[in-house]
């Protein structure tokens, strides 16, 4: 199997933090390039989030941009999404490609070197690693691995897709690139002002425009 290719910056929608659907979210972004977004809900019903998800899922597709659902593997099967992100408490990864099938897109968390190289081995496309600096969105994040971190977990899982998270911004983002992370999944500094996202994308695309 080849591997995974991953876009440079990969948004993750959030209601609370944005303070706006999270579809609306999606057609912001796409309008500044993105390509891959991850629609992440902790604080909705199953039926919210599945309403919401599906209302992204539309935007998405007239766009071809590929959506990813965060924790819920019968909501990724359900609307047919382009796979689901997984914690380390949610179904195992095993189950959701079992569910899901040979196509779909998982992606799977982790906080430590560790977790990281026990990864490898499971029928996952990316892995996820953080947090990298401190961040005030997830709810009892684990401790911040660092650059530090970040070079360590790189270079022991070879050229592994890789997404950096936690506490990336503007500012900081092309660190965590230079760091050997693929991509740098971004939810607070890209969508919590709701009138810049669509800009802020951009310029993380393109930062000489
Ligand atoms: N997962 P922000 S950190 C969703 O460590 C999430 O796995 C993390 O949000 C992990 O870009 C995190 O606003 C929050 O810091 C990322």
């Amino acid at each position: 199997m080849p591997l995974f290719v991953l876009p440079k910056i990969y948004p993750i929608t959030d209601v609370r933090i944005s303070g706006i659907p999270h579809a609306e979210q999606f057609q912001k972004l796409i309008h500044g390039g993105s390509e891959l977004i991850q629609i992440r809900e902790k604080h909705f019903s199953p039926r919210d989030f599945y309403e919401s998800a599906e209302a992204a899922l539309a935007v998405a597709r007239q766009n071809k941009v590929r959506i990813v659902i965060n924790d819920r593997v019968d909501i990724a099967l359900a609307l047919k999404a382009d796979g689901v992100h997984l914690g380390q408490d949610d179904l195992p990864p095993e189950y959701a490609r079992r569910i899901l099938g040979p196509d779909a897109i998982i992606g799977f968390s982790t906080h430590s070197v560790r977790q990281a190289v026990e990864a490898l081995h499971l029928p996952i496309d990316y892995i996820a690693i953080g947090p990298i600096f401190l961040t005030k969105t997830k709810a009892n994040p684990d401790l911040p691995l660092g650059i530090d971190g970040l070079l360590e977990v790189r270079k022991a899982t070879g050229d592994f897709p890789l997404v950096a998270i936690g506490g990336i911004t503007s500012e900081n983002f092309k660190q965590v690139l230079n760091a050997g992370a693929d991509s740098a999944a971004m939810i607070g500094d890209l969508i919590s002002d709701p009138g810049v996202i669509t800009q802020k994308m951009r310029q993380l695309l393109h930062p000489l425009n």
